[in-house]
């Protein structure tokens, strides 16, 4: 309808998705063949010899409501089939066409700069070279730049699962490439990994010019903690983003760091109903933007959302906060005003 229509037409700025997150079932496949590989489930050794018995594969657990998933056999949590489907991913040309494929989507919804999350330490591990992935990252970028209009900048995540040397060799690693990277962040599995182990490489990052952001994801253990030292700890005084950080609501000695910081949160709202109920989450993220915190609504992992990209995300949230089109413009205001890009350039999206 024309709300719908005012969304789409909103140009976007989006600064929570991971490039892998996007690797859809029908580009995985068509990679897969094009590199001589047999796709397969390694937990079970289950073979993929279709597209379709591929697609079941996304249907991740644990199911959200109305999404069911009966045989575990055949699905993966998150990290499974997202690490997973970073096995295609080999060539430069691989790299082009999972961030092209991105591009364009994200064109279409008429996103005028991002700074999409990528994962070295994913590719290095199974001998992918920088010159690959970042040589294939770079060729998108320009000709995003130039032929969708698209501008944008990459933001090297750490795994957290990994150790901090890792972290700091790919620190060290990236720096050739620095003209493509304007930040940092801290991503994968949360269990047990808080920040403030990362600090002495995001105190680095820091000083070398790098923007700082991490994630602090909702139904995570110790999360309020998590928060504070993304808040107050990393870069010596705290990042300039969280990624997430919802939980902030339940603390008000957070919400009040959070703003008086001026940090701002990318906020996923598809995502997190994989952890809680809407009637959980939507109110909470109505609470941090009545409370005048800037947050950004954006997608994360599209590929395993249920397809489900940034415009849906804000149309979700639209209706679920009951939020005006007057609102929708201010977070879309909020995610110029959070991003990284050039005075310049943003008042090119303004
Ligand atoms: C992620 Cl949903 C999520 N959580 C943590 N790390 C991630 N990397 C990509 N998606
Ligand atoms: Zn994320």
């Amino acid at each position: 309808d024309a709300d719908d229509q005012f969304v789409l037409d909103l140009p976007k700025v989006e600064l929570h998705v991971h490039i892998e997150g996007t690797l859809t079932p029908e580009l995985r496949w068509q990679l897969a063949q094009r590199n001589n590989q047999t796709l397969k489930l390694e937990r079970t050794g289950t073979v993929y010899t279709s597209l379709e018995q591929l697609k079941k594969s996304y249907n991740i657990i644990p199911a959200r409501p109305g999404h069911s998933v009966d045989n575990a056999e055949e699905t993966f949590t998150f990290f499974e089939a997202y690490y997973g489907g970073f096995e295609v991913l080999v060539t430069e040309q691989d790299f082009y066409d999972l961030a092209m494929n991105y591009f364009q989507h994200a064109a279409s919804m008429n996103v005028r700069y991002c700074e999409p999350f990528f994962d070295p330490q994913g590719h290095t591990r199974r001998g992918v070279s920088w010159d690959t992935m970042m040589g294939g990252f770079r060729a998108t970028q320009e000709k995003a730049g130039k032929s969708l209009g698209i501008k944008s900048k990459w933001i090297m995540c750490f795994l957290r699962d990994l150790s901090p040397e890792s972290a700091m060799d790919h620190l060290k690693a990236v720096l050739p490439y620095r003209d493509m990277v304007i930040g940092i962040g801290l991503d994968s599995n949360e269990d047990n990994r808080p920040p403030s182990l990362f600090s002495e490489v995001f105190t680095v990052a820091k000083q070398a010019g790098f923007h700082l952001t991490a994630h602090c994801d909702v139904g995570q253990k110790d999360t309020h903690e998590h928060i504070r030292q993304v808040a107050a700890v990393l870069g010596g005084s705290g990042a300039e983003r969280i990624d997430h950080g919802l939980n902030a609501v339940q603390d008000q000695g957070l919400m009040h760091l959070i703003k008086k910081k001026g940090i701002g949160m990318t906020i996923t709202p598809w995502g997190y109903l994989r952890h809680e109920p809407l009637d959980e989450i939507f109110p909470r993220i109505r609470t941090l933007y009545d409370a005048g915190i800037q947050i950004a609504i954006a997608s994360d992992d599209p590929a395993y959302m249920e397809d489900c990209w940034i415009l849906h995300d804000m149309l979700l949230t639209k209706r679920m906060c009951s939020f005006s089109n007057h609102d929708m413009v201010a977070l879309t205001r909020n995610a110029i005003d959070m991003c990284w890009a050039t005075e310049e350039w943003k008042s090119e999206i303004r």
